[in-house]
């Protein structure tokens, strides 16, 4: 039997590909909050899937829908931390304090509840793999980034601890920093402003979240004495959080 992956925030950008790309080699187990979505991706997958419909922010429903899984779907050998957003970006002064509790809570505390939920069982199993979906983000600050960039060194920070505790366990566990990358990722930090949203790509080539997907299979398939821990992906365009040339 295929090995299970669950995905969370597959209804949109790198989450999404991912499922796509692993498909072939992987039953998924599909998350998001928008249910159309993961229905539609279920009928294109060409796998078998489960869809699991939750906010991240709510630990009573990650945690009912993940013990609440059939018995065939309970063995999670792959668990891909992709959910996560950012919303706003305002000097620290002016930030929104919704916007802040939003970035710490999903991108965080969401990204802690899934994870209880699902590495006891690998620890259990002796055996699995956590990918996190940090960010160029988590490991240098950029102007008005403040929170979100809070957020990724977080990931950052738990990605280092987890490596440490499940290492006794057999459990790997890597993290994928991408820089830019043309998904709704903007759209969500601007609220809805698709013509903001689109600048941010605008004068250079970005990354497509296929190109995150493909770096996901890629540590996924290496042999079983292999750990790519920690991947920094840029467009080529890109220099630093900062730094894009944007003369294209
Ligand atoms: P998208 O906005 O395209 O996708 C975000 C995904 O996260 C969606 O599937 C969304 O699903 C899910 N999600 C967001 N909030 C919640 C929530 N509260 N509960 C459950 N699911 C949620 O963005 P990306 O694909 O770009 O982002 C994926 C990850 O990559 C994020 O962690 C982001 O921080 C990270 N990243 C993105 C970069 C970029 O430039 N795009 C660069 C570096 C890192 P739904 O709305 O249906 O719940
Ligand atoms: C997403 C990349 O530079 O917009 O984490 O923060 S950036």
């Amino acid at each position: 039997m295929k090995p299970t992956a669950l995905i969370t925030g597959a209804t949109s950008g790198i989450g999404e590909a991912t499922a796509r790309i692993l498909a072939p080699n992987y039953r998924l187990i599909i998350t998001g909050r928008r249910k159309e979505r993961l229905d539609r991706l279920q009928s294109e997958l060409e796998t078998e899937v489960h869809t699991l419909h939750f906010d991240v922010r709510d630990r009573q429903a990650v945690n009912t829908a993940i013990e609440n899984l059939p018995k065939e779907w309970k063995e999670i050998d792959v668990l891909i931390n992709n959910a996560g957003n950012a919303h706003g970006l305002a000097p620290i002064q002016e930030g929104n304090v919704d916007d802040w509790d939003a970035m710490i809570d999903i991108n965080v505390k969401g990204l802690l509840y899934v994870s209880k939920a699902v590495i006891p069982g690998m620890v259990e199993r002796k055996r699995g793999h956590v990918i996190n979906i940090g960010s160029v983000a988590g490991i240098e600050a950029y102007p008005n980034g403040n929170v979100y960039n809070a957020s990724k060194f977080g990931v950052n920070a738990i990605t280092q601890g987890m490596r440490l505790d499940l290492n006794p366990h057999h459990i790997k566990v890597s993290e994928i920093k991408p820089g830019l990358v043309q998904t709704e990722f903007s759209e969500v930090r601007f609220k809805g402003d698709k013509e903001k949203a689109d600048k941010v790509y605008q004068g250079f080539d970005a990354l497509q979240a296929q190109d995150i997907a493909e770096t996901i299979e890629f540590i996924l398939s290496r042999p079983a004495h292999v750990n790519i821990a920690d991947m920094l992906v840029f467009p080529a365009a890109q220099a630093s959080s900062t730094m894009v040339n944007k003369s294209k």
